[in-house]
């Protein structure tokens, strides 16, 4: 062998050589191609509302719903400036409709989740069907639906979107379409999809045809009410403390085939035990106060404040009164493609 400089110079100039014809060698990244485990290249974040609400009120005056088409402000990663990117298969925003305004109809092919965090009275239309949102409401937009959003109320509404707008990029699978006119017309009366199939029933006949749930609204009266429930049917998980996840019916799977969404309750004074999963998760603090200790780093929250946790960073939550924290992730794509893996810490 030659000495190592000769032999460092004739690689270099190899690699130079080589890279002309769009190759490239192996042996120089193959570790951090393959990791030993997770290395993610985004970080834990918190966004106090009270910081962001006079903002989302700004933007309100700067521009109306309709000339914005979705009048929003993006929450980005910290560690992936300019991405859009909450986390790198995840989009999150905080949407903002002021009282009488329209935000237009279009469809596309990214499915879209509501987690309403400010705001009662507020609808959001979908193929034809209304539904009114409620603080803490969870509402699907599911893949090419035809959507548009209108406040009637007199009252500010904001919530948190979540798209899988990272996800559809990286297949290249994005379509998208503006509808004829800014409100698409009513053709089923308020109430059907929740009196079809939210009561643990199902129309005889009716097939589903597609993965998306056929519920589109999951009110937060009832959510909170199973929380409750559980509290009183035993003790917490040492890791979640009373967590839910939000299912289709008709399939017993994610409400949207790409984004899993649950909903826990923290009893007051309860701290998690360690926990991590592959899953990065995005958190919206729908009561109480408290903090997560995300891969050493604190992060106190309270009520609407909005928070990410990414993959394999161990987390621990820690109430101070009772809390309910929502959640959404990519983990029902991870476990299709059977990647996604838990470590709860042997307990
Ligand atoms: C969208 O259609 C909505 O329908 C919200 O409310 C946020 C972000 C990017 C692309 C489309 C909505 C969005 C979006």
């Amino acid at each position: 062998m030659a000495a190592p400089a000769t032999r460092n110079n004739a690689r270099r100039d190899f690699y130079e050589r080589i890279g002309g014809l769009s190759m490239a060698p192996l042996w120089e990244s193959l570790h951090q191609l393959v990791p030993p485990a997770p290395a993610p290249r985004y970080r834990p974040a918190h966004w106090d509302y009270d910081k962001v609400r006079p903002f989302l009120m700004e933007s309100g005056a700067l521009i109306t719903a309709k000339e914005a088409v979705r009048r929003v402000l993006i929450l980005e990663n910290p560690a992936m400036p300019g991405s859009a990117c909450i986390t790198p298969t995840l989009y999150a925003g905080l949407q903002l409709i002021l009282p009488g305004e329209v935000a237009p109809a279009h469809r596309h092919t990214q499915s879209a989740l509501r987690f309403i965090v400010e705001g009662d009275g507020a609808y959001t239309a979908v193929d034809g069907e209304r539904t009114i949102m409620h603080e803490g409401d969870f509402v699907i937009t599911p893949t090419w639906t035809w959507h548009d959003h209108g406040n009637d109320s007199s009252k500010p509404m904001v919530w948190l979107d979540g798209l899988d707008i990272p996800l559809v990029a990286m297949f290249n699978a994005g379509f998208a379409e503006n509808g004829e006119s800014d409100e698409q017309a009513v053709t089923t009366p308020l109430g059907t999809s929740d009196a079809r199939f939210a009561s643990g029933l199902l129309p005889v006949d009716w097939k589903p045809a597609r993965q998306t749930s056929p519920i589109f609204n999951y009110p937060y009266a009832r959510t909170r009410e199973a929380l409750q429930g559980l509290t009183r049917a035993g003790p917490p998980d040492a890791c979640h403390g009373y967590k839910l996840r939000y299912v289709n019916p008709a399939s017993g799977g994610a409400p949207i085939a790409t984004m899993g969404t649950y909903m826990q309750l923290l009893p007051k004074g309860f701290e998690t035990a360690a926990y991590r999963a592959t899953d990065g998760a995005v958190f919206s603090v729908v009561e109480g106060e408290g903090q997560s200790t995300v891969g050493g780093e604190v992060l106190r929250w309270k009520k609407r404040d909005q928070f990410v946790v990414p993959s394999w960073a161990s987390v621990v939550h820690k109430a101070r009164g009772e809390a309910v924290l929502f959640s959404f992730s990519d983990r029902p794509v991870q476990e299709k493609l059977d990647l996604w893996r838990e470590d709860r810490g042997g307990k």
